[in-house]
């Protein structure tokens, strides 16, 4: 038996509740050791797992890991969100009751770490001194280290957060038991694994893995799922799944705050490190704030206020490079701390590569392994196109090695925010960016994102797959629910943020060709923006919202072929209007939608009918 008070005690954890909870977890799981974690234990922790093979070096204070091949990504199939309200069921949520799953994954979780090392990793998901921080704060139980060696990037840990509690109850617990990854029956019927958020009872219950999403509790589970239902809830905040970035203006030292939501694979960690184009980097300054997660919440000047709950980026290292993101390459220099999981390695030179870092591989293969650890000199002959590494194969490093980290993020109250964008990967109908005035309007064009099918056997050409606010994955309410939420908590503030859709993906139906160049160039839809904010510019209004005129963006120094920027600032009422069918279809998935949803509906169709 271990003596758990004596570990408790020796780590300085006084918060009773917290106590009660590892007491409980530490028996049932069967753990052999329990040991508290503080941000400070990171170098030794990093030690052990060298020690024990979990990492390698990966140049000087760098370090590669290896997940297990059948455990790469996020499994949305497995992940629940469970209360004890049949009312939370949603569409995309994969509601079920609480009293089905809690029992289930107690039952699972029985004795599964017998053997192993039960870390606690008290964490808060928001800058110290929050106004959220009672809905931030959590315990993580892992029985994992590795997990806890990304928790402390992701995350701020330290018993300092349970202990600091007014109210000791207000943690959320969440409990990870990676069961053994060999005999999980992944896929099968039998699957075991269970990815369970009970969201009305604050606890998180994951077995089966020890990768990303479905084993760091506080980024998504807690960060996302359990914050969108406790801001619901309480009607406090909003959580999303948005960048924030912010553009200051050099020469009148003012600042705007842009936060937004893209579906994966739409470039958001790219748009929210973005550098400004060199021929407007004397005049704007692009400072990041946070790639991944915003929470939401109306100041006490009427304002909305965002913040970024997250201490690090966990971030997919494909096409990361000079070019797309050089803010990103930097971040993950050595020395940086940085984690690499599921990328190639080369044992000799401990260096890493993934597809996109170069245009191609390492022309010398000597050393290299590919993701799954086998040498690229002996793969087979059917492995020999293979990516070298795993698609969802990623970087984790801090927040402090951004190099344009935002000076005041830590800012408890957040910092204002002046526009919530959506942008899809769409290569015909939505321009380069479409301003949103009305809050209904820009609530339903969020309801609305979607990103096109890439591959036939994912959907039908030029139809979307719809991700409200990029939320699909990690709503924790019904959409109905979550639609009059979000139309509360904006409408609660005294100045709206403007809303925009940002598209930087149109092609040329006949050559294919990108019609804008996105990456850096992506700050000048958004200075457009700030100014039409600002009441500097007036743009052009069209049924889905106000566009630039080609004068009003500030085009200095950027590469466009002729007539491209016409085509991408103009609006296909067509489309449009083929569109607008699917949404309808789309819309009516979601029963008891507020009617001022299904009002800003008709009214963007009868003014995109009166066009044609
Ligand atoms: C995700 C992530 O899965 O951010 O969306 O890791
Ligand atoms: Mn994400």
């Amino acid at each position: 038996m271990i003596d758990v008070d004596a570990v408790l005690d020796a780590a300085g954890v006084k918060n009773s509740r917290v106590r009660d909870f590892v007491r409980q977890w530490a028996e049932h799981i069967g753990a052999a050791r329990v040991e508290v974690v503080n941000a400070s234990d990171d170098a030794r922790l990093i030690e052990e797992a060298l020690e024990a093979g979990e990492l390698q070096p990966a140049g000087e204070g760098r370090y590669y890991s290896r997940s297990h091949p059948k455990d790469t990504a996020r499994s949305e199939e497995r992940t629940v969100v469970a209360t004890n309200n049949a009312a939370d069921k949603g569409v995309y949520n994969n509601w079920k009751p609480a009293s089905e799953m809690r029992p289930l994954l107690t039952e699972r979780m029985k004795g599964a770490s017998a053997g192993k090392t039960m870390y606690v990793v008290p964490y808060l998901m928001a800058p110290p001194g929050s106004p959220l921080a009672s809905y931030a704060t959590g315990v993580q139980l892992t029985d994992t280290r590795t997990v806890v060696l990304h928790m402390n990037r992701m995350a701020r840990v330290g018993v300092e957060f349970v202990n600091d509690l007014a109210d000791a109850d207000s943690f959320v617990r969440g409990v990870h038991v990676t069961g053994d990854l060999d005999d999980l029956g992944h896929g099968t019927p039998e699957d075991q694994r269970y990815f369970v958020t009970v969201a009305d009872e604050r606890t998180i219950l994951h077995y089966g893995s020890s990768y990303g999403g479905n084993a760091l509790l506080g980024k998504i589970a807690h960060g996302l799922r359990q914050g969108a239902y406790d801001g619901w809830r309480s009607g406090e905040f909003l959580a999303e799944q948005f960048m924030l970035l912010g553009i200051t203006d050099k020469q009148t030292g003012k600042t705007w705050h842009v936060c937004g939501g893209f579906p994966s694979a739409s470039g958001k960690t790219n748009l929210a490190m973005m550098l400004a184009p060199d021929a407007l980097g004397d005049r704007y300054h692009v400072t990041f704030y946070g790639d991944d997660i915003a929470w939401l919440r109306v100041g006490e000047d009427g304002k909305i206020y965002g913040i970024n709950p997250e201490n690090g980026v966990f971030g997919v290292a494909k096409d990361t490079n000079e070019a797309t993101n050089p803010t990103a390459v930097r971040s993950i220099a050595e020395r940086t701390g940085t984690i690499f999981t599921n990328v190639a390695y080369n044992e000799k030179t401990q260096d890493v590569w993934w597809e996109g870092k170069s245009p191609e591989p390492p022309a010398d293969v000597t050393g290299w392994r590919d993701w799954q650890g086998t040498l690229i000199s002996e793969r087979s002959p059917d492995q020999k196109g293979a990516p070298w590494a795993h698609p969802n194969s990623r970087f984790t490093t801090t927040l402090a090695n951004v190099p344009n980290m935002a000076g005041d993020y830590e800012t408890p109250q957040g910092v204002p925010i002046d526009a919530i964008i959506f942008g899809g990967r769409t290569r015909d109908r939505e321009p380069l960016i479409r301003a949103i005035t009305d809050l209904a309007e820009g609530v339903y064009d969020g309801l609305t994102l979607g990103a096109e099918a890439t591959f036939a056997a994912e959907g039908t050409e030029g139809v979307l797959r719809y991700d409200p606010m990029s939320m699909r994955p990690f709503m924790a309410t019904s959409e109905a629910a979550y639609a009059a939420h979000w139309l509360k908590i904006i409408g609660a503030a005294k100045e709206q943020p403007l809303f925009a859709h940002v598209n930087w993906f149109q092609r040329d139906p006949q050559d294919g060709h990108f019609l804008w160049p996105g990456y850096r160039d992506n700050l000048r839809p958004l200075l457009w923006l700030m100014k039409l904010k600002d009441g500097e510019v007036t743009g052009r209004q069209t049924p889905v919202g106000i566009v630039p005129t080609a004068e009003e963006l500030e085009l200095e120094g950027i590469d466009l072929q002729p007539g491209d920027l016409e085509k991408i600032l103009t609006i296909d009422t067509d489309r449009w209007r083929q569109e607008m069918a699917h949404r309808e279809e789309h819309l009516r998935l979601f029963p008891g939608l507020p009617e001022q949803i299904w009002e800003a509906h008709h009214r963007v169709t009868a003014a995109l009918d009166a066009e044609a």
